[in-house]
């Protein structure tokens, strides 16, 4: 059995996080997500609209994703890829070469974000409507 691991906020799911999903989940037997906690995302500077409680259901909801787990660090990635015997580490291609120090622990794949959709164009659409 293959494990995929991936990170991310997830706030305001939209078709980029669940295409993102879709491919993560392809590339293993079964996809761990790691959610930013509301701690975290306010020590990367990112405001978020919905609780991490909820971004969790929602992902939990999300035929992809086996596994939700917080992400509380940003060093925390090696130590979940050995605690999940993670086979896989994805991000979206805005995050390219960022975890390649990863590779001696596991495969490390950027995928092609999608276009023309982000949580914060969402939330300027909704702002200005
Ligand atoms: N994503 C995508 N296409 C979009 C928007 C997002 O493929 N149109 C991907 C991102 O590349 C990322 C994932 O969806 O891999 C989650 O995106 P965010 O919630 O914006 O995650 P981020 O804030 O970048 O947090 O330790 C890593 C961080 O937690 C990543």
């Amino acid at each position: 059995m293959t494990t995929v691991i991936t990170y991310g906020t997830f706030d305001l799911f939209h078709v980029g996080h669940v295409n993102l999903l879709k491919r993560a989940q392809a590339l293993g037997d079964r996809l761990i997500v790691a959610v930013s906690t509301d701690e975290f995302n306010e020590s990367k500077g990112k405001v978020t609209l919905v609780p991490y409680e909820q971004r969790v259901a929602i992902l939990e909801a999300c035929r992809y994703v086996d596994l939700v787990i917080p992400e509380s660090s940003w060093e925390q990635k090696r130590q979940d890829i050995a605690k999940h015997e993670i086979d896989t580490f994805v991000m979206g291609n805005d995050w390219q070469g960022k975890f390649d120090d990863l590779s001696d622990l596991c495969e490390v794949v950027y995928l092609d974000r999608t276009k023309d959709i982000s949580s914060s164009a969402i939330k300027q659409a909704v702002l200005v409507f």
